[in-house]
């Protein structure tokens, strides 16, 4: 595998990230991560299958509402060829097996509907040539309909045909470029597919037209030859003030009311679920628990912030339950770990982005093998287990099994005798910081 496709090298100075185990005080080395290494009957990279997200990494400069940017790339970003040889050179380095893209991050967005189509089948002919030279896969790519002003008023779920018309062109040739570039599965973000008042929406209607939207959409990938999973994302708000895929309950409930639960599934981003109020963990186990968690962007917020600051992963507790979700379902399937995150505006040198990734990259390993111990104990598990056994067998079986009715329940009821059992919370939040800390 070579570490860049094109000329030039464009992250000087900076090699292929190795592994170099836990006493390594290398800043620039995985203290975690081993590739090859295996945990339980997969290896880190098949439990883990990291991606780099290109609109973090090769395209956010750093500007926020009250500053311009601070973050410069080492390669010209009006050139989607020689920012796609930086990125492939950084995949490469870093050993982020996959990659993940909306249209307009690979190249500059175009007015003109036809001269995107054409512009976006120049620039997939070079992605598809880095992937296969480096051997990198495209874990899954998107339609960005929420940066343009013509998506104000949503893209889907615009008030105006027009709009909804003109959000298909993008929608079309993603898919077209995905299928292409032998994607794993295709995600829906609706950053825009939401309201900001009432006194101007006909709500109903809209989450009608973002579903109609979604069944041409996967009829249409169905019959050019799309086998992968169509991923929704759930997110509160921001931008806008109400998002119509709150959370992973709410639209797994939008999915099933329009049948669409066995071609689409949920993209977690731990920052959109906690903004929802939920923990990361809450909003995978209700995607896990309806066959439906697809695949996870990466990242986590700040406790104080109110707001989207997709700040790179290191919190163990939270990895660590996510990866237990993960390896209690039997892993990602077409999925992954997307790093769905980017580095402060102030962290300015080149080596911030692979410091960056390297920090994601082990906590998540860090975090396998902790759940796979977790795992193969068996501790919570049985004690969960246990606390639910009064349905196990007798009349809480069969009530369980929808084999009893309220006249029966109630009789058993009224002899019933209740006791008080502890939950026993203490002891299991001890429990887990012991496998955390090793102790
Ligand atoms: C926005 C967000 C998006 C999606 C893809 O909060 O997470 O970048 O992941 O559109
Ligand atoms: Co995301």
């Amino acid at each position: 595998m070579s570490y860049f496709v094109g000329e030039k090298e464009y992250f000087k100075g900076i090699g292929k990230i190795r592994f170099e185990g836990k006493s390594s005080r290398n800043p620039l080395a995985f203290k975690h991560y081993n590739a090859d290494e295996k945990v339980g009957d997969k290896t880190m990279a098949e439990h883990l299958r990291f991606s780099t997200a290109y609109w973090h990494s090769f395209c956010a400069n750093g500007s926020d509402p009250f500053g311009k940017p601070t973050i410069s790339f080492p390669f010209d970003s009006s050139d989607p060829f020689a920012k796609a040889d930086a990125a492939f050179e950084f995949f490469t380095k870093i050993g982020t097996p996959f990659y993940a893209f909306h249209d307009v991050d690979v190249f500059d967005d175009i007015e003109d509907g036809r001269a995107y189509e054409k512009r976006y089948q120049e620039v997939a002919d070079g992605l598809l040539a880095r992937q296969k030279a480096s051997g990198v896969k495209l874990l899954w790519n998107t339609s960005n309909m929420f940066s343009h002003p013509r998506y104000m008023n949503g893209a889907a779920t615009n008030p105006d045909f027009n709009v909804v018309a003109r959000s298909a062109v993008q929608i079309k040739k993603s898919l077209e470029v995905n299928v292409q570039l032998g994607g794993l599965n295709y995600v829906f973000w609706g950053g825009r597919e939401g309201y900001m008042s009432l006194l101007n929406t006909d709500m109903k209607r809209e989450q009608e037209h973002l579903a109609r939207m979604l069944i041409i959409a996967r009829d249409y990938a169905r019959s050019i030859g799309f086998t992968g999973k169509f991923l929704i994302e759930p997110k509160p708000m921001e931008p806008t003030k109400h998002q119509y895929d709150y959370d992973a309950a709410t639209t797994i409930g939008f999915l099933q009311r329009f049948g669409l639960q066995d071609d689409f599934a949920c993209n977690i981003e731990a920052n959109h679920a906690t903004l929802a109020g939920h923990t990361f963990a809450h909003d995978l186990l209700v995607c896990s628990d309806a066959g439906m968690l697809g695949s996870v962007d990466a990242n986590q917020g700040d406790a104080q912030n109110g707001w989207d600051t997709d700040e790179f992963p290191t919190n163990m507790y939270d990895i660590t339950m996510a990866m237990l979700i993960v390896l209690n379902q039997g892993g990602f399937g077409l999925g992954g770990l997307n790093f769905d995150a980017k580095i402060r505006r102030n962290s300015t040198d080149a080596e911030d982005l692979f410091l960056a990734h390297i920090g994601g990259m082990d906590a998540f390993a860090l975090g396998l093998k902790i759940a796979h111990k977790i795992k193969e104990d068996g501790f919570f598990s049985n004690f969960i287990k246990n606390r639910y056994s009064s349905f196990d067998s007798g009349a809480g079986k069969r009530f369980a099994e929808g084999k009893m009715d309220l006249v029966e329940l109630a009789r058993i009821g009224l002899d019933a005798k209740t006791k008080q059992t502890s939950g026993k919370q203490e002891l299991l939040n001890n429990m887990f910081n012991s496998y955390l800390f090793d102790y």
